[in-house]
């Protein structure tokens, strides 16, 4: 299947632009990352001015006039950091590493697309987060687990595929800072658990020197069972030498072969996967076992924090689904060594358009701690409607925890700016599939490069981070950028309105996760609840009920312990609430549901018909297939509407103070 290239689809600059000036670039490039640093520059400049710029010896200082791009070794610089700047007409990308060099010839790409000039240049940045990463749920089959932009490029059929997308998918990663990828899936079931077998390590050494060459790392997902799976020994006991003894054999054969691999994911013990709980052991002893066994590789094991109950009894309202991450891992603070990540998800349910942030950041000190977040909008709208995610993960990254006094925000925290820790960073589960544009809906390109981009510099504004994506994606043209702002900057807004009210999530078909269905979870067995009645609604998670609330350190926890002083965003995920409870905004807790829902659809509406008038200014393809996903999200929006309205007004008996029609 063809693809496109997305923001590195270069468009030609206006005639005056100081770019053009420049005609050579004076470099030796003797690495591959720097190859790549040099080779970027010659094909966007070249394509953006119609003219190559020559490549010459850095030596050759001497060519008569030409103004020329420049790269300088700045031994004061910090790791991947860089310096780009004018200096007599000639422009200098000064960094202490080849990946910075790169990133630094990626910002000048970057302000030449967005209509900066070369004169006065001069930026300094470095990467604030120490891991930017992509976690891909690939299987080895092709299939995708949640994912909405066609099948993977990374297998098929039991293989691993590289070939020119593979490049294509490096560099536009490296474009905006990211540096890592799991590739496949970490559901690890069948051929993917040969894939630490002499069966694929040549095609992943081959996948892993392209990316290498730009500066990413590649990771995979690990079957902890392995050992057992692979047939070899009867046990995956991490307390037992036998069980050490075969991963240190395993991870020694695999770094000889692939040595450019990070390291590896692991979910374990977590909806089905096997894990150390089998063997009576901890999550500590698990993952400090393959710790140890990586340790001399340079190599990391990034654990993830997704474990709960999936068994539960709808019955019971004391087993509390958002706490039990917090619970199965605050203890182990500390118990991990120094190569093991805790990966925590942005909120402690799953992925849901609104929930509070997971308490396991705060809680944690002494333990190296990753934020994951998902660009696959499994719950917001599956790529067919528009939800940039952006603002979501900035209000995360924000929220202050208390840890400490100062420097105590998630951002801090993952940023490893409160503890010190190097190994932090951020990931987010990857919203690409081989679909022509990448990411099935057009617009979802700019979570993908804003989550890079937000990575590397969370300081960065959402809106900003939106309006260069369009830029550098359709052009200049003002009315382009300022209806695709509009529309993206108010999707997830809209996506909130008309989805599950108030932050109880859920309200979905089960297992697709798709549509809405508002008991859809009610009685199963995912411990997902919205406990709605005639009187109320909302999961009282206070004192009074769960305590999870009390998991937050103060003033967050008696914040959330009370329904006055809770953000009515969040009440229905805090609270059970009856209908008539008057929330901070003044509506009552219907009305606000009522009003939503119907705010929600009119805002789409208006989403809609101002994209209806971009035909002819952007190109006719990428048009037409996101005027074919705006008209499902106008229909989608109403059934969403419809249903909840409904689902309440049937459940409470009460009327819609303006009479509007629900059924
Ligand atoms: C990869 C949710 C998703 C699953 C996913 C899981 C996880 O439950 O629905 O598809 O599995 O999260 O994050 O591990």
């Amino acid at each position: 299947m063809g693809f496109e290239q997305a923001w590195l689809s270069y468009g030609v600059l206006r005639k005056e632009s100081k770019w053009r000036g420049i005609e050579r670039i004076c470099a030796d490039p003797a690495s591959p990352v720097m190859k790549n640093a040099v080779g970027e520059l010659q094909k966007a400049l070249g394509t953006m001015t119609g003219k190559e710029p020559v490549l010459c010896s850095g030596a050759d200082k001497e060519a008569a006039g030409t103004r020329c791009i420049r790269f300088r070794q700045d031994g004061e610089g910090k790791a991947d950091g860089y310096h780009v700047y004018e200096e007599s007409g000639d422009v200098v990308i000064a960094a202490s590493s080849d990946c910075g060099m790169l990133y630094g010839a990626f910002e000048l790409i970057r302000q030449a697309q967005i209509g900066n000039s070369p004169v006065g240049l001069d930026i300094a940045k470095d990467p604030v987060m120490p891991l930017r990463m992509l976690n891909h749920w690939d299987n080895m089959d092709g299939s995708i687990e949640r994912g909405y932009s066609g099948n993977s490029f990374f297998f098929d059929h039991d293989e691993i595929l590289v070939d020119d997308r593979t490049v294509t998918y490096a560099r536009l990663l490296a474009s905006v800072g990211i540096n890592g990828a799991v590739i496949n899936n970490v559901n690890v079931k069948d051929a993917a658990t040969w894939l630490i077998t002499d069966r694929y390590f040549d095609k992943l050494r081959q996948l892993s020197e392209i990316f290498a060459g730009y500066g990413i790392r590649l990771f995979l997902s690990l079957n902890y069972a392995a050992p057992v799976e692979l047939g070899e020994l009867d046990s995956a006991d991490p307390l037992s030498e036998e069980v050490g003894k075969w991963w240190k054999d395993r991870m020694k054969l695999v770094f000889e072969q692939v040595p450019h691999l990070g390291g590896f994911l692991i979910k374990a013990d977590s909806e089905g996967r096997p894990g150390p709980f089998t063997y009576g052991r901890t999550h500590a002893d698990g993952a400090n076992m393959l710790a140890e066994a990586v340790e001399p590789y340079g190599g990391l094991i990034i654990w993830r924090c997704f474990v709960y109950n999936c068994k539960q009894d709808w019955r019971d309202y004391k087993t509390d689904r958002a706490r039990s991450g917090y619970d199965n891992f605050i203890e182990l603070d500390g118990a991990f060594r120094d190569n093991v990540i805790l990966q925590i998800k942005n909120g402690p349910m799953d992925f849901q358009v609104r929930e509070p942030v997971h308490p396991l950041f705060g809680g944690l000190k002494d333990t190296n701690q990753m934020l994951e977040v998902q660009i696959a909008q499994e719950y917001t709208g599956q790529q067919r409607h528009v939800c940039y995610l952006i603002p979501m993960f900035q209000e995360v990254l924000g929220f202050r925890t208390y840890v400490t006094e100062t420097d105590d925000t998630v951002k801090d925290l993952v940023s490893g700016k409160t503890f010190g820790h190097t190994k932090c960073g951020m990931a987010a589960v990857a919203n690409t599939g081989n679909d022509e544009n990448w990411t099935g809906h057009d617009l979802a390109a700019a979570n993908l490069y804003g989550f890079g981009r937000l990575a590397f510099d969370p300081s960065a504004l959402a809106e900003e981070i939106a309006r260069e994506w369009v830029v550098r994606t359709f052009g200049e043209d003002e009315e382009v950028c300022e209806v695709l702002l509009f529309i993206l900057m108010n999707s997830w807004r809209a996506y909130e309105m008309y989805n599950a009210p108030l932050g109880i999530g859920w309200m979905v078909n089960p297992n697709y996760h798709y549509g809405p269905s508002v008991d859809g979870y009610e009685y199963d067995r995912w411990g997902t609840y919205h406990r709605a009645d005639h009187l109320g609604i909302g999961v009282d998670r206070s004192h009074h009920g769960t305590g999870y609330a009390g998991l937050y350190r103060e003033p967050n926890a008696s914040m959330y312990d009370s329904p006055e002083s809770c953000p009515d965003e969040l009440l229905l995920f805090f609270h059970h609430m009856p209908y008539d409870h008057k929330l901070q905004s003044g509506k009552t807790v219907i009305q606000h549901i009522y009003d939503t829902h119907f705010e929600g659809v009119e805002l789409v509406d208006e989403m809609v018909k101002r994209f209806e008038s971009l035909e002819g200014k952007i190109p006719d393809k990428a048009y037409r297939r996101m005027l074919d996903r705006f008209r499902h999200q106008k229909e989608h929006a109403r059934e969403w509407r419809d249903q909840i309205n409904t689902y309440f007004y049937r459940k409470s008996g009460m009327d819609d103070e303006k009479g509007r029609q629900i059924f």
